[in-house]
């Protein structure tokens, strides 16, 4: 039996990496098997890829060399760690996917969608992710988290107005599939967060979706 693909998404600082774990303890407490993973990343031709994406200067990638970079990690990450994985039988849990890049490259940046979902189809074939769970926040709420940490990579540069455009798109996709995306407000304590993605893994994964 195939493996599941469950992605978690949200503009930066919302708490992804933190509940990543969390998400995984609790599947592998319903005996699922887990491999935790990330984009743009997850095999280490892709996270060669991820370092010339956060490392540029900003201003020094153009936008369209930016999506196919994008894809070229994701096709790696695909074909090496993601389809080999469920079709052991494995859970891939995967901090971002392809939303990431309608939200980044299509919202943030302005590329036409319609150029994405091309990229997404020959990437991807028909996988898409089973559930993905939108940690959704303003970029106003999550700027103290963000400025605590300190690093600065080409994305963490980007102003409030274009985390907002990124936000809105994920909003958008999850409202037009209800049945794959489940948001959880990201912006209350984290305790109060955590207590939902209880709730949600507790009543989604118990029967298949
Ligand atoms: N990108 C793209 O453009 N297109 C694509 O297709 C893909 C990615 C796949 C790298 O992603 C960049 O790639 C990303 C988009 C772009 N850049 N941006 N923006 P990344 O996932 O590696 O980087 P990130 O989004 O910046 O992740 P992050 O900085 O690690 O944020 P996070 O994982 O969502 O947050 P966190 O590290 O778990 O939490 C941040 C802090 O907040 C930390 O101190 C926590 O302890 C704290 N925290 C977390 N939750 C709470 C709550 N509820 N209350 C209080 N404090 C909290």
């Amino acid at each position: 039996m195939p493996g599941r693909f469950v992605t978690v998404e949200g503009i930066e600082g919302v708490g992804k990496s933190t509940n990543l774990a969390f998400i995984a303890d609790r599947l592998r407490g319903l005996g699922h098997d887990v491999v935790i993973t990330r984009e743009p990343g997850g095999t280490p031709l892709a996270e060669a890829i991820r370092a010339v994406l956060l490392d540029a200067a900003p201003g020094d990638m153009p936008p369209i060399t930016e999506l196919l970079l994008m894809f070229a990690a994701r096709a790696a990450h695909l074909a090496q760690l993601i389809q080999p994985a469920l079709d052991a039988g494995r859970w891939v849990l995967c901090d971002r996917f392809t939303d990431a890049t309608f939200a980044y490259q299509g919202g943030g940046r302005g590329l036409d969608p319609a150029a994405i979902a091309a990229l997404e189809q020959l990437v991807q074939q028909e996988l898409r992710p089973d559930l993905t769970f939108l940690l959704d926040a303003t970029p106003e709420a999550t700027a103290a988290r963000r400025s605590d940490r300190g690093t600065n990579d080409r994305f963490e540069q980007e102003d409030l107005e274009f985390f907002r455009r990124v936000r809105q798109v994920y909003l958008a996709r999850a409202d037009a599939e209800p049945q794959r995306f489940r948001i959880v407000d990201a912006s209350r304590e984290l305790q109060q967060v955590q207590r939902d993605l209880a709730d949600i893994i507790a009543t989604d994964f118990k029967k298949s979706i």
